[in-house]
């Protein structure tokens, strides 16, 4: 089994090549909760629900979140209302935020509600919260500190960051599902997402570290930092406004007591030597995912990468 941390649209599209490429019943993805939030009084899980729809191959594929072919009646409806509807839920979306507060409210744990919708949705990967508690990550800007949507969504990332932190976490734990799932890992891919909001939470559930230190599974990452942009989304300026390079380089930084090694692009190849220095090996190969051929492959490769250090370990 291999087991994959990811968080938005990046994560999603590694987990959905893995997810093809291994095979059904092989895969468990540990996503990031902490850009939840409350919407219009219904839980909003988005990076949870991008790997859902993803992998149950129905992600609108002009955004990589949301639903293909979704209609945005509801939010019109609100507008009439006055709302300012900056959040794009589809009317269809709307049917999975409704069940999981309506189940949250009876008192099942995200971990539930996640086995619940991948089963009622025929994928057959494991969906795992990185916990069952609320955590809400929050962005300080010099406007003041922002709500992760707000920051992310209303204000389209375009604040300088000056701090991240994720409200809750000192209360958060590790669901014994994630804990059985490290343990039975062959290997640990680190999906290209961005390493401070995606991976960060993840890594910040207390213990989680320790955790994945444990187990003597390869753990590899794929750089979501190409020829020093950002695939999608702010990684690249977050890393430079938090005093980091944006690089392959820096990735391994932040993961650095974790990793065994990991996936770069051609663009960073002249990276390879430095990274090495810091004891992890690097695959350097074509990281750019922009079809579904391309998910599969970069998932194979990163796979056979992962089975290659295992051998190196010894401990196939
Ligand atoms: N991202 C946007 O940039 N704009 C949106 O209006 C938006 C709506 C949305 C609705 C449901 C959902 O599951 C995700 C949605 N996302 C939207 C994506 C999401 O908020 C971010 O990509 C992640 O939080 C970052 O990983």
């Amino acid at each position: 089994m291999i087991l994959a941390l990811a968080g938005g649209v990046g994560g999603a599209k590694l987990a959905d090549g893995l997810y093809r490429a291994l095979g059904p019943d092989t895969l468990a993805v540990v996503v990031n909760t902490a850009d939840d939030f409350d919407l219009y009084g219904l839980r909003i899980s988005p990076d949870a629900d991008t790997v859902l729809y993803t992998l149950a191959g129905i992600a609108n594929p002009a955004t990589g979140w949301g639903l293909a072919g979704d209609t945005f009646e509801t939010l019109a409806m609100l507008r009439r209302y006055g709302e300012d509807t900056w959040f794009q839920v589809g009317d269809h979306d709307f049917a999975t935020h409704l069940l999981r507060t309506q189940r949250l409210r009876e008192g099942w744990s995200m971990t539930r509600v996640l086995a619940a919708f991948t089963g009622a949705l025929g994928v057959r990967a494991r969906l795992l919260p990185m916990a069952d508690e609320p955590v809400a990550t929050m962005v300080a800007t010099p406007d003041g500190e922002l709500a992760f949507q707000d920051y992310f969504v209303r204000r389209r990332h375009s604040d300088t960051v000056r701090g991240v932190r994720f409200a809750g976490i000192e209360a958060a734990r590790i669901p014994d599902a994630v804990r059985q799932a490290v343990r039975d890992a062959s290997a640990i891919i680190f999906c290209p997402s961005n390493p401070i909001v995606s991976i960060g939470p993840i890594l910040a559930v207390p213990g989680m570290r320790d955790l994945l230190r444990s187990t003597s599974a390869p753990k590899v990452a794929v750089s979501p930092i190409v020829g020093g942009r950002a695939l999608k989304g702010p990684a690249d300026t977050m890393l430079r406004d938090l005093g980091h390079e944006a690089s392959p380089f820096a990735v391994v930084s932040l993961y650095h007591d974790l990793l065994t090694g990991i996936v770069i692009d051609h663009a960073d190849a002249e990276q390879q030597a430095r990274i090495a220095l810091l004891g992890v090996r690097v695959l350097v190969t074509d990281t750019v995912m922009t079809s579904l051929a391309d998910r599969i492959r970069l998932a194979s490769e990163v796979a056979q990468f992962a089975a290659e250090l295992r051998g190196d370990e010894g401990n196939v």
